[in-house]
Order: C-alpha cells, then sequence, then structure tokens
C-alpha cells in the first residue's frame, strides 16, 4: 500500500473571533463508545481510526449462547452451544447438529488434529469422544459437577479441569482416568499448556490463582508452584504464545462488589518465571475470552457490549470489533479465518483481520459552541489512500443531544471544505469511510472545525452624572463641570464605543456631545448650557471588532437631572426696628442655606420660616435681640446647587 499521507495545514483565517474545535477521534471516543455511532470501525485508545477488519456473519442458532468453537486440522470446524454440538464443514455455511444432549451444557470442547472430538457435559459430569465422522460415546463419567475445560496432552491423554471439587484428571486412552491434582479452590476453569506434556498452568476460582504443574513423566505426580495470584475471583483463560509471553483473563464476581474499577476484569501479561509485565483493565462488565493472532496480536473477547479488543505488545488497546450481540465468547483459527461465536443471541461470524470491511463510519460527540455560532472549514489530518474514500459530514443543532430538531447531516464536498450546516450551538461531525481494496483504508487522526459565535449585542448596565453634593450646595460651593460615567460590557468580549447625546426636557432631539468616546466617562461643563432639565443618551457600540454588518450597539437613557448655574434672587429685604424680612426665589431650585450678618457681623445660619428647605422660593424672618441696634444688614444664600446670591441693605438714617 501506498501511503499517502495528506497533510491538510491549518489555514490562517481572517475571521475575527473565529474559534478551532480540534477533535482527535481516537483520543476522545475510545472512552465514549456508549455516546457514539460507529460501525466496522477500528478505534484505537490513541492514534488513527481506520476500517475495522471484514465481519461476516455465517450462521444463526437457536440456542442462547455459543460456548467454544475448534477446529480440525482439515478446517471443519466444531462448536457447543447450550446442550447441542455442531460441525461446520469447510467450504460449507451449514452447520450439522452432531449431537444434542437432553438436560446438560456442553461447556468444555477439545478437537484434535484428526478432527476427533471431545466434550464434557455440565451438570452430570460425563466426558464423551466422537472419531472422526463418528457418533459421540461416553468415555468417563468423572462425578463432578463441571467440566470447564479440556486439553489434549501429547501422550493421547486428555486433561480435564473440573468442579466443584477442584480436580484436575488425566483421562487415558483405554478410559483409565487419574486425579492428578486436587486444588484447594472449588473450580478448576481454565487450562494451558507452558511446555507441551510437562508444564501446565491450571486457573482456578474463586481466588483467582493460577498453578504451575510440572510433569517429571506423565504418570508421576506433578510438582505443584503457584505460578501467579490474581487480584480477581476468576481466572476465566490463559493463552501462552510459545516463546516467553503468557496472558490470563480474570473476571471479579459481580456480586462481591466488582465494578468499581478496582475489580474489573483484567488481562496480566506474565513472562515464564511469573513476573508480571503489564495489566490491562477490560471497561467491560466480563473478559469470556482471549485469543493471539499471527500478529502476535492479542484479541480480549467480551460482555456486554459485544466487544472484542486487540491489545498490542505494550496493552496500548483498540476496538476491533464489536456486533449487535452483547457477549463473544469462543474464538479459534481454522485455516486462513478465525471464527468467533457469540452470546444472547448465538451467533457465528468471521473475521478476517488482514482485511479492511469495506464500508464503515463513525460519528463524533456533540460539541458545545458556547452559543449560537456560525460554522467554517473542516480539515482533517488524516491518509486517503487511493481507491478509498473518506467522506465528512456533519449535522447542528441547539439540543446537546442530538434530536429531530437538529439539521440533516450534510457532507462536505471535498477536504478540507466549508460546513454546510446552519448556524447553531452544537455541531457533530460523521466520517464514512469506503474502500475497494480491502488492504487499503482511509486513516483518520484529527479534525478541525472552525466556528464563530454569533455576534451578542453590548450591555450597558449604568449611566449617571454626579449630583452636587448637599454639603456643598449649603456651602455654596457650585460644580459647573459635572461627570458622567458608565458601566458597559459584550458578552464576547468585544471592545467598545460609545456615543453620548444630551437632550433638554422641553426638546425632542439629542444633540452629540462626543460619538468616539473609549472610555467609560465624560465630563460635562454645564456653563455652556441652559438651565433646565435633561437627559442623556448613551450608545455602545461593538464596532471597533466587528465587521460593519454585524457589529451591534445597545442603549441607555439616563434618569433626568438639572442644571441650574444661575443664582437666586434675594427681594423684598425689609428692615424694621423688631425684625428683618426677606425672600429668597430661584428659578429652578429648591433654596439649600441662608444666613445673616448684622452690621458686618459673623454669619449667622437660619431656617426659612415654615422650618424646612424645600422649595424654590423661601420666606425668612430674622428677630433683632433686645439691645441691639442695627445698621447694616447682609444676605447670602445659595441654590441646592451651590449658585450663591449676597444683598445687602443699610437702616435709613433717623
Ligand atoms: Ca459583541
Ligand atoms: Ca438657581
Ligand atoms: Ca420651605
Amino acid at each position: 500500500m501506498r501511503g499517502n499521507l495528506f497533510l491538510f495545514l491549518l489555514s490562517i483565517l481572517s475571521t475575527g473571533h473565529a474559534a478551532v474545535w480540534t477533535c482527535l477521534p481516537a483520543e476522545e471516543l475510545f472512552n465514549n463508545i456508549d455516546r457514539i455511532e460507529h460501525k466496522n470501525i477500528h478505534l484505537p485508545a490513541t492514534g488513527s481510526i481506520k476500517l475495522g477488519p471484514a465481519l461476516l456473519p455465517v450462521a444463526s442458532l437457536e440456542e442462547t449462547s455459543i460456548y467454544q468453537i475448534a477446529a480440525d486440522r482439515p478446517g471443519n470446524l466444531y462448536l457447543t452451544a447450550g446442550t447441542a454440538l455442531y460441525r461446520k464443514p469447510r467450504g460449507s455455511n451449514r452447520l450439522q447438529k452432531i449431537y444434542q444432549d437432553e438436560a446438560n451444557e456442553l461447556l468444555a470442547l477439545a478437537v484434535l488434529p484428526d478432527g476427533t472430538i471431545f466434550f464434557g457435559t455440565t451438570p452430570d459430569g460425563k466426558i464423551y469422544r466422537t472419531a472422526p465422522g463418528g457418533t459421540p460415546q461416553p468415555i468417563a463419567l468423572t462425578g463432578a459437577t463441571y467440566i470447564s475445560s479440556l486439553l489434549p496432552a501429547p501422550d493421547r491423554t486428555l486433561i480435564c479441569a473440573t468442579g466443584a471439587g477442584g480436580e484436575l484428571l488425566r483421562l487415558h486412552p483405554d478410559g483409565r482416568q487419574q486425579t492428578i491434582f486436587t486444588a484447594p479452590q472449588a473450580h478448576l476453569t481454565a487450562l494451558c499448556w507452558l511446555q507441551p506434556g510437562s508444564e501446565l498452568l491450571v486457573g482456578t476460582a474463586p481466588e483467582g490463582i493460577v498453578y504451575r504443574l510440572t510433569f517429571s513423566t506423565p504418570d508421576a505426580r506433578p510438582r505443584i508452584t503457584v505460578f501467579y495470584d490474581t487480584p480477581l475471583e476468576e481466572v476465566r483463560t490463559i493463552v501462552a504464545d510459545g516463546r516467553d509471553r503468557i496472558y490470563i483473563a480474570g473476571n471479579s464476581n459481580p456480586e462481591s462488589g466488582g465494578q468499581d474499577g478496582q475489580n474489573r476484569p483484567a488481562v496480566f501479561a506474565l513472562d515464564r518465571a511469573g513476573i508480571l509485565t503489564w495489566q490491562w483493565s477490560c471497561p467491560d462488565s466480563v473478559i469470556y475470552n482471549l485469543y493471539l493472532d499471527d500478529s502476535q496480536r492479542l484479541f480480549v473477547l467480551t460482555g456486554n457490549r459485544g466487544i472484542i479488543y486487540a491489545l498490542d505488545s505494550a496493552a496500548r488497546p483498540a476496538i476491533l470489533a464489536r456486533v449487535e450481540e452483547s457477549g463473544i465468547t469462543g474464538i479459534t483459527q481454522s485455516g486462513r479465518n478465525v471464527f468467533f461465536g457469540t452470546a444472547s443471541p448465538a451467533r457465528l461470524y468471521s473475521i478476517i483481520t488482514a482485511a479492511h470491511a469495506d464500508s464503515g463510519s463513525l460519528t463524533s460527540l456533540p460539541f458545545d459552541c458556547g452559543n449560537p455560532a456560525q460554522f467554517g472549514q473542516l480539515q482533517i489530518r488524516g491518509s486517503i489512500p487511493a481507491g478509498t474514500e473518506l467522506v465528512i459530514a456533519t449535522r447542528s443543532g441547539n439540543s446537546a443531544t442530538p434530536d429531530s430538531t437538529w439539521s440533516n447531516w450534510q457532507p462536505l464536498n471535498r477536504l478540507p471544505g466549508k460546513v454546510a450546516s446552519p448556524p447553531a450551538r452544537f455541531i457533530q461531525w460523521r466520517a464514512s469511510f469506503t474502500t475497494r481494496f480491502p488492504d487499503r483504508t482511509p486513516e483518520l487522526e484529527r479534525v478541525d472545525l472552525f466556528y464563530r459565535p454569533v455576534n451578542r449585542a453590548p450591555v450597558i448596565n449604568r449611566l449617571e452624572i454626579s449630583q452636587v453634593a448637599e454639603v456643598d450646595a449649603r456651602r455654596g460651593n457650585p460644580q459647573f463641570r459635572r461627570q458622567i460615567s458608565w458601566d458597559a460590557t459584550d458578552p464576547d468580549t468585544d471592545s467598545l464605543v460609545f456615543a453620548l447625546f444630551i437632550r433638554a426636557e422641553k426638546e425632542n432631539n439629542y444633540q452629540p456631545l462626543d460619538t468616539s468616546l473609549t472610555e467609560t466617562r465624560y465630563e460635562l461643563d454645564t456653563r455652556t448650557i441652559p438651565d433646565g432639565w435633561y437627559y442623556l443618551r448613551l450608545v455602545a457600540s461593538d464596532r471597533i471588532d466587528r465587521p460593519f454588518a454585524t457589529a451591534l450597539t445597545a442603549e441607555r437613557i439616563s434618569a433626568p437631572f438639572v442644571i441650574d448655574n444661575t443664582p437666586p434672587r434675594i427681594t423684598n429685604l425689609n428692615i424694621s426696628s423688631r425684625r428683618v424680612i426677606w425672600q429668597v426665589i430661584d428659578e429652578l431650585s429648591p433654596i439649600a442655606s441662608c444666613r445673616i450678618a448684622i452690621n458686618a457681623g459673623t454669619w449667622l445660619p437660619l431656617e426659612p420660616d415654615d422650618g424646612i428647605y424645600d422649595e424654590a422660593t423661601e420666606t425668612f424672618t430674622y428677630q433683632i435681640p433686645a439691645g441691639v441696634e442695627v445698621k447694616t444688614v447682609a444676605i447670602w444664600a445659595s441654590d441646592a446647587l451651590g449658585n450663591t446670591a449676597t444683598a445687602q441693605k443699610a437702616t435709613p438714617a433717623r
């Protein structure tokens, strides 16, 4: 295969505020397979996704589960399913039932190269033998209730793992039966030759111990040591690669509090000395079987999602295949084909690991842009060899989970290309792989999708003009320069520019004070403005950061406020022998304070006749103390904005 690597470099987009959703499908989807749709995809935990192996359904069975599958040298296949034994002749997809038990399950199966079949029945504990082309004959009654595993030995004897007495039996061709080991555990669950004839591994339950039995001669009692004590309850299966690597799969008992991570099913890789190289924790609820393929990949057959994982020599996992059935139980090689069987329901498949399925697809998780967004370019990193195709389609919607309100899938015409999905908050892609050559597949390592959140308008939270403090008004400190200030934000963190306007209460139109403010304050010199009541209008715009067509504004009108730069008037000042009387009148504002000085003396504070400074006209009366002869009177008054007035009067000469 020519490794055409199309590297699509990211182009630099000039759109302001473009964001990119980068998805590494392997990393993100391997652990989320229950949230995505995928079919015929090889999905590793890291790296590239590609077409999975070709899977072919061969036959459906009426039983619930296939237990074991084995093949003879010519390539005929044998399988046990429930209480039945089937044969699939080489080259035919028709299953022949060759044995049907009345009540017992056929958990254990062994097939010799010449087609001789052994199977064990549970719970009656019998072992049957079938010569090639013959009918099954019982050859042993073990007395055990479980026959869980049968393993032919090089000396033509048969090793039988049983329960619930934990007995390991050797069955001789003449029918002689010999107990070679009785484990302290109730169940012997798995058998594997470490060295055919002389070193045997025996898995057990419920303590998950694997024993090593060493035979000096076939008839001698074996030397027994513990090969490995797994932290799990059940040793399900043991596989040796014939060199120095042994794989043990174990399950925890779900009733003893498994499934919390620590007690997940696991695969342990050890060397011949029993030293652990790695262990892999399986995300599924049970491991049914292990299988080493020709390239030393380890297949892990699991339930209850119908997944076959492939582990490489460093325990890096990939989802190799997934079927509709909930469990994958038995597996064997026959010629160049590998066959596996399922449970719930029982179906036989062939899997061609050297060939890719001709099509497959996978969806991403929906991506949340945070707000409605418009979509731009989609780019991939991967390879699309000649004769293969990779089509990316997208759909969008405003609900976190895609439903009927989402847009339809719309494919991109080319890669990289423009996403056709309408603006929405969530988006999802689907990659469809096809190939015309079984040895070629597109690969997909990374997807980048550009989007731009739809512009949102600024928000003005406050608009105020400074007031003259009451204490300043009383002291006669007017403020001609008034501070206008505001708070404004943009939800997209756009830069804002402000326009400030003023309008007299009696007029219709606002007059601009400044239309390109970038600070959030403005000093208003009121001396250029006639007295009266006014409103302010502030317009905030994000046009600095947004193209004209999409820029948005917000506006706010202030509370009415008064401008008054005219002092009050002091009128009707009259002096008699007993008292001084006068009025203070302002055109616009309440009077704030008034003082009197007699004969150029100290300024004395006064209250109005009605006792409260609350009107634009206040009347004052000053009682002249007894014995004081008034020659001059001075009056000082201020209005609510601190504008001041004075008046003086002398008494007429007598
Ligand atoms: Ca904005
Ligand atoms: Ca005034
Ligand atoms: Ca008053």
